[in-house]
């Protein structure tokens, strides 16, 4: 935030000294203005540049001396492209703020800079093919941080490199998991969020849009591309980090192929390292959501491990087995927090989303018929529900695995839900080309970040089915607005752009000593509803889209989590290779 006040300051300062517009661009003299929002890591050459000129007292007033903007080098010292803005926008209700917007004609492979006159320059960007490889392989990479009992060498993590925490070799069942006696070996696994819990639902989830990136486009982190310890071992590195995640689940599901519904300690740790949570871990709950959310991710995985392991396929389609039949006799086994513990809840009290997705895949990978009866008995539903977070997209799931294999569905089934994909997919085309910032979401809720990928999500399901310029390009807007065109001016992809938050809702990253947070993840952001006040300190009467602190304590607006990454991942792998047909 402090960043920002200076930024500000020093653009009004540019703007008092600035040459008369007719001049072109003065020469740069590092100094950018957030005034400008836009992505800030880059455009694909074959892309326009959509920018966005907010809430000066020039656009405020009307009284920009002239419409014209300029792209110039990074440095400033040529200019490649002149255009017009359009007319002052009235974002106010939504961003809070009155603008002008810009749009390039695509540009030659380079690094530029918009410059406004009045208004200074902007950050820089990049044109360039593959341009958005780094920031996927960072999502990725992201997601080795958030290893659990696993020491993370320098080799692998560089600057964030860490000792190994919660073993889990040795956890407690609480009273609500069933059972009362021994102990259970659970290790592995990522952490979910800012806290350092295991959570089944929100494993299973992300890991089911991660494996539906390599069903859609193919495997798209070969070995060695991750770097991570795997690396080298012949094997893909998407799929080796996917499966410390997937081993991890297996360990939860108890011997009546029931799965527990989370490993988590009674109460949150505080903002400490890894090794330094104190508190006891248990698995808590037995839970519907959990098992059958379970069952689909490990279907889904015994048809994408097939080649990697076919003795391990074998092992995750049995566990999806078992872990259906257990959710068919306890129709109402949904979870709640038992009174003594407070961690996330990921609860649910409708599994109808699970049950198609778990059917979905189970149908997928076997063919079998008595899946494809409760599809029809419990059709897959297809949403876009910002405001709500993960359960509005857990339907998606079950619908975008049955039209990726259409071979296995019936034709009337796959009509209905081909349509059901592309009707949403055009209005969310439209939608986020009326909404501020060229995004879909107006209501912004906790992650509502992953509310506009999830969206870009259904748009490629559509793209899949029937291609559209406009599905890809309306993907690209959506990235265009995580990267940094939004009122924020921030790139919510940590360690990127040149704007990206620093202080995340991040127990390692909060107490490791190092400034810059742990790189790769994405914040939750804008939340309206503000539920971590007064920790958090928020901009007055801030907009919807400006209900953003980049605060540590800010668990509402700047936590990251597994599932907030994974649509990210899925985004940026699918338009890199989008790009690349
Ligand atoms: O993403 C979840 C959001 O939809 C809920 O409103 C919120 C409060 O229950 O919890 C969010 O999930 C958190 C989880 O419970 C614990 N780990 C961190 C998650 C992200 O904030």
């Amino acid at each position: 935030m402090r960043n920002l006040i200076l930024l500000t300051l020093l653009s009004l300062l540019f703007v008092a000294c600035s040459s008369d517009a007719d001049d072109g661009p003065p020469a740069f003299a590092d100094r950018a203005t957030p005034a400008i929002q836009l992505n800030q890591v880059g455009f694909y050459p074959d892309q326009p540049v959509r920018f966005t000129c907010a809430d000066t007292q020039a656009v405020r007033s009307g009284a920009a001396v002239t419409s014209v903007f300029y792209v110039t080098t990074a440095v400033g010292d040529s200019t490649v492209y002149e255009g017009t803005l359009g007319d002052s926008v009235d974002w106010q209700a939504l961003a809070g703020v009155t603008a002008r917007n810009g749009t390039t004609d695509p540009l030659p492979v380079g690094e530029y800079r918009i410059y406004v006159p009045e208004v200074g320059y902007s950050y820089p960007f990049r044109v360039r093919d593959s341009v958005l490889q780094d920031v996927f392989v960072g999502s990725m990479k992201g997601l080795f941080y958030q290893r659990a009992g696993a020491e993370l060498p320098e080799a692998y993590a560089g600057r964030w490199a860490r000792k190994a925490g919660h073993p889990d070799t040795e956890v407690y069942y609480h009273p609500s998991s069933g059972r009362s006696e021994g102990m259970l070996s659970s290790p592995g696994g990522w952490y979910d969020a800012g806290d350092y819990n295991k959570y089944i639902v929100n494993g299973a989830f992300p890991l089911g849009q991660y494996l539906a990136l390599y069903e859609d486009v193919g495997d798209p982190a070969a070995d060695g591309s991750l770097n991570i310890p795997e690396s080298g071992n012949g094997k893909s590195d998407y799929l080796d980090e996917l499966k410390y995640e997937l081993d991890w689940m297996l360990t939860m599901q108890d011997d009546d192929g029931g799965l527990f519904h989370k490993l988590t300690t009674l109460e949150f740790d505080g903002m400490v390292m890894p090794e330094a949570g104190s508190g006891r871990r248990y698995v808590v709950g037995k839970s519907i959501t959990a098992t059958l959310n379970f069952a689909a991710a490990t279907a889904q995985a015994a048809r994408v491990y097939r080649d990697y392991d076919a003795d391990y396929a074998d092992r995750l389609l049995t566990a999806s087995r078992q872990a259906w039949s257990w959710a068919g006799n306890h129709p109402d086994a949904f979870f709640r927090n038992p009174d003594d513990v407070s961690t996330g809840e990921y609860g649910d009290h409708n599994a109808d989303d699970e049950q198609a997705w778990a059917a979905a895949e189970l149908f997928a990978t076997t063919g079998e018929q008595e899946f494809y009866n409760d599809l029809q008995q419990n059709p897959p539903r297809v949403r876009f529900g910002p405001g709500v977070g993960w359960t509005s997209y857990m339907a998606n799931m079950a619908a975008f695995t049955l039209l990726r294999h259409s071979e296995r569905v019936p034709r009337e089934m796959y009509d209905e839900l081909e349509g059901l994909v592309v009707t949403l997919a055009d209005s969310l085309v439209q939608q986020t080309e009326r909404t501020a910032y060229q995004q879909p979401v107006e209501d912004f809720g906790w992650g509502s970040n992953s509310d506009v990928m999830n969206a870009a999500m259904i748009l490629a399901a559509a793209n899949e089915r029937r291609s559209r310029p406009e599905y890809v390009s309306t993907m690209r807007d959506c990235m265009n607005y995580i990267l940094g065109h939004n009122p924020n001016a921030v790139c919510y992809l940590t360690g990127f752009g040149t704007r990206s938050p620093m202080f995340i809702h991040h127990r390692q990253s909060a107490s490791d000593g190092i400034d810059e947070p742990v790189p790769g993840l994405l914040s939750g952001g804008p939340n309206a509803a503000q539920q971590d006040r007064p920790e958090t300190i928020y901009k007055p009467n801030a907009a919807p889209m400006q209900s953003w602190a980049d605060q540590t304590p800010s668990y509402a607006s700047n936590e990251i989590c597994l599932n907030w990454n994974a649509p990210f991942s899925y985004v940026a792998g699918y338009l890199e290779h989008e790009a690349g047909r």
